[in-house]
C-alpha cells in the first residue's frame, strides 16, 4: 500500500542543536512544510549541506542527506541531479559558504542552470565559528575579525545571480515564515537552478542585523502588481537596493533549457558505470622517466 506521508515524516528523532531564537528554526520549518504541502515526499528528496550553523540541519530533518565540505554543496548536488535526474535535490548552505569560499561554484551553478534549488542561510557572519566577518556583513559592522568596523564591500548574491544566468532568484526573512514558505514552494516548481536568499538573524553573534532591524527595512515586490518578474532590467536595478529599505520576494523568474535537458545522455548509462577501483599501473607507466 502507498505510505500517505505526515508532517513529521519529515523530522528525525534528533533534537535541534540551534540557539534558541536562530533564523534557521523558520527555514527549517517552512521548508519542511513546503515540501509537504507540494507532495514531494521524503524518499524524493535530498538536501546537500555546507559546513555551518545551517549544516547541521542534516541531523534533524529526514530525507536523504549529504553534509558535504564547507562551500562545495553545490558541486555535490550537481553530480547528485545529473545521475538523479528525478529527485528533489536542495542545497542549504551559510552565507560564509556561498558567497566565500563557494562563490566559484554559485557562479557556475547559476549559468549552469540545473535544477537545483539552493537555499542561503544569510546571517550576515560566521555563526559555527563564533562570530567573524562574513563576505555579506554590512560596512562598519564591527566583529571579531573587523573589530574597528568591515571596511570592505558586502557581496550582493541577489545582483550576482541575476547576472549570472540564474533563472530564478528570490529573498526572503525567516522573520516572515508564511511569505518564506510560498517563495520556497515557487523555487521548488521551478523547472532550473533557483536560488533564495534567507535574511536570517544570528541572535548570539550578529547584533546588527535582528528581527526588528529587518523588519524596519522589509517590503515585497510583489506587492507592486506591475513589478515584472520576467523584466531583467528591473530585476536587476531593485537587486541594489539595500540599506533604509530591503527588497523581499522574487525578483526574477525566467525559463531556459537545464543543463541535464541539454545534455541529453543517456543518465542510465552513468548510473551503470563501474565505480569500483581500477589498477591504473599500466597507464602510470607511460609517465615513468
Ligand atoms: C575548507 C574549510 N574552511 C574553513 C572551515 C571553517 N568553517 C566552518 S563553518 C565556517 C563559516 C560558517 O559561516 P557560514 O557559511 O555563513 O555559516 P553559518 O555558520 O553562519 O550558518 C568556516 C569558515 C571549514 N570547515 N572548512
Ligand atoms: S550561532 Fe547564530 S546562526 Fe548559529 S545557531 Fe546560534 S543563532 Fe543560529
Ligand atoms: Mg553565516
Amino acid at each position: 500500500m502507498k505510505k500517505i506521508y505526515q508532517r513529521d515524516d519529515y523530522n528525525t528523532n534528533q533534537k535541534c542543536t540551534w540557539c534558541p531564537g536562530c533564523g534557521n528554526f523558520a527555514i527549517w520549518y517552512m521548508l519542511k512544510q513546503a515540501l509537504f504541502e507540494l507532495k514531494i515526499n521524503p524518499h524524493n528528496v535530498v538536501i546537500v549541506y555546507g559546513v555551518g550553523c545551517s549544516g547541521n540541519g542534516a541531523n534533524f530533518t529526514d530525507v536523504y542527506s549529504f553534509h558535504g565540505l564547507h562551500g562545495r554543496a553545490l558541486p555535490v548536488a550537481q553530480g547528485i541531479k545529473l545521475v538523479n535526474k528525478n529527485l528533489k535535490v536542495i542545497v542549504m548552505a551559510g552565507d560564509g559558504d556561498s558567497m566565500g569560499i563557494g562563490i566559484g561554484h554559485f557562479i557556475h551553478a547559476c549559468r549552469r542552470n540545473m535544477d537545483i534549488t539552493l537555499i542561503m542561510h544569510d546571517n550576515q557572519i560566521y555563526g559555527l565559528t563564533t562570530g567573524q566577518l562574513s563576505p555579506r556583513s554590512d560596512l562598519g559592522m564591527i566583529t571579531k575579525t573587523s573589530p574597528t568596523g568591515n571596511f570592505e564591500t558586502p557581496v550582493n548574491p541577489i545582483s550576482l545571480a541575476i547576472s549570472s544566468g540564474a533563472t530564478f532568484v528570490a529573498r526572503g526573512f525567516s522573520g516572515h515564515p508564511r511569505p518564506l514558505k510560498e517563495i520556497f514552494k515557487a523555487a521548488l516548481i521551478h523547472k532550473g537552478f533557483s536560488f533564495v536568499d534567507v535574511l536570517q538573524p544570528c541572535v548570539t553573534f550578529n547584533k546588527l542585523n535582528t528581527y526588528a532591524w529587518y523588519n524596519a527595512r522589509a517590503y515585497y515586490l510583489q506587492d507592486d502588481s506591475t513589478y515584472d518578474v520576467h523584466d531583467f532590467n528591473k530585476a536587476l536595478s531593485v537587486s541594489f537596493i539595500w540599506g533604509q529599505r530591503i527588497p523581499l520576494g522574487i525578483f526574477y523568474k525566467n525559463y531556459a533549457p537545464t543543463y541535464e535537458d541539454s545534455l541529453n545522455i543517456d543518465i542510465n548509462v552513468l548510473q551503470t558505470m563501474d565505480s569500483s577501483p581500477q589498477d591504473i599501473s599500466e597507464i602510470l607507466k607511460e609517465y615513468e622517466v
